[in-house]
């Protein structure tokens, strides 16, 4: 097993290939369709795309707060592509690739971001959750909902995210700790991107890899090269291969970061270095992506104008789709949580509604 060569205690991190886009290790090299690794680059061309239209509309203030995506898109995707129509991804806030991989409507996301309770509001047969802010509570869901796969036998896996942050939350232990426990098919990615907002991942924890948490917990866990999507493809496939078999979960620990700011509300100059950035800017998922197809001579200059032109198209028509829908109100912030209102949160939707009229 692939797994098990890649020890977390010795800190080895799984890579197919290298940023020159060559095969690090031929033998891990997936047998993918042509089709499916142009689909791949095309996905992640479109998310760089609407990541970084969403900052501008937010500048220009047609957009809420917003958490950039860019530099950590093939740690979404990789883990994204190798799980099937029925099985169920659950994530953060960050996983804009992994989400269009999985069919999820990008107008859902700007509407989401733009305070729109529509954007929360998926189809139905789209294995996929809404977004959570609270860190790390997603992950005691991811549980119970693969522990209930388990008990139907549905043969479904979760497939979940949180952040290196996370990983300091008692949600993250609770929820490793019981899956290890009941054995339950979940995969769960952690998208170490080195921040959490302005605490470094130094200041998380003292272990040497969060892969190696998963030790603790029983089951195996694996740090892969988060930019690079072949490795976090090939070790999510690994992962739901036992999750489906009944043998158990699996950490995946993506070793990523995060080019942009936490949210448009922050400034990352203020607590990292610019040479930091520099770094890892060389070391690009997409550009790494891109550099592996031309190489296999899948992809040249020509085409790949096409897909970005396409991409821009793409993203201004859901701009222009997402403005159509009527701006939300203060009573939405209320509306959706309780059946029956509580009188104090009645008294408080009353006070929002007269004071965004002018009153007091
Ligand atoms: C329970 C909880 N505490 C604090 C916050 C404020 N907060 C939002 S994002 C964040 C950091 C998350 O870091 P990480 O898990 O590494 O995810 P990243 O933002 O790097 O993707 C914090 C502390 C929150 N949303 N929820
Ligand atoms: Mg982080």
């Amino acid at each position: 097993m692939l797994i098990d060569d890649y020890d977390p205690l010795k800190k080895r991190m799984l890579q197919v290939l290298d940023q020159e886009g060559k095969v690090v290790n031929p033998s891990l090299e997936p047998v993918l369709d042509p089709d499916v690794l142009m689909r791949a680059y095309r996905t992640m061309v479109l998310a760089r795309q609407i990541d970084d239209k969403a900052v501008i509309l937010q500048r220009q203030g047609r957009l809420g707060a917003y958490p950039p995506n860019r530099g950590q898109e093939a740690a979404s995707l990789g883990p994204a592509m190798a799980i099937g129509k029925d099985d169920w991804l659950v994530w953060a806030f960050r996983e804009l690739a992994g989400l269009l991989w999985k069919g999820l409507d990008p107008l859902r996301l700007y509407l989401y971001w733009m305070g729109n309770e529509e954007g929360s509001h998926y189809p139905p047969g789209l294995k996929v959750l809404p977004a959570v802010i609270p860190v790390g509570s997603q992950l005691p869901i991811a549980v119970g909902m693969a522990y209930a796969s388990m008990i139907r036998r549905e043969g479904t896996v979760t497939l979940s995210y949180c952040g290196d942050g996370a990983t300091s939350a008692g949600d993250f232990h609770e929820a490793l700790n019981s899956a290890g426990t009941f054995r339950t098919p979940n995969v769960f990615v952690i998208q170490n991107n080195q921040w959490a907002i302005s605490m470094p991942r130094n200041r998380q924890t003292a272990a040497p890899t969060l892969a190696q948490k998963a030790v603790a917990y029983g089951f195996p866990g694996i740090m892969v090269d988060g930019n690079d999507v072949l490795a976090m493809y090939m070790a999510t496939q690994e992962a739901v291969g036992r999750a489906r078999r009944g043998e158990g979960p699996t950490l995946i620990e993506a070793y990523t970061y995060r080019m942009g700011n936490h949210t448009t509300s922050d400034d990352a100059k203020k607590y990292r270095l610019e040479e930091e950035l520099k770094e890892w800017e060389k070391r690009d998922p997409l550009v790494r992506l891109k550099a592996y197809l031309m190489n296999r001579g899948m992809l040249d200059e020509r085409q790949e104008e096409t897909i970005l032109g396409e991409a821009k198209e793409e993203t201004e028509r859901i701009v222009v789709e997402a403005e159509r829908f009527p701006r939300p109100t203060v009573d939405d912030v209320f509306k959706h949580t309780y059946a029956q209102m509580p009188r104090t949160l009645t008294e408080q939707l009353e006070r929002c509604r007269r004071l965004e009229g002018g009153g007091r």
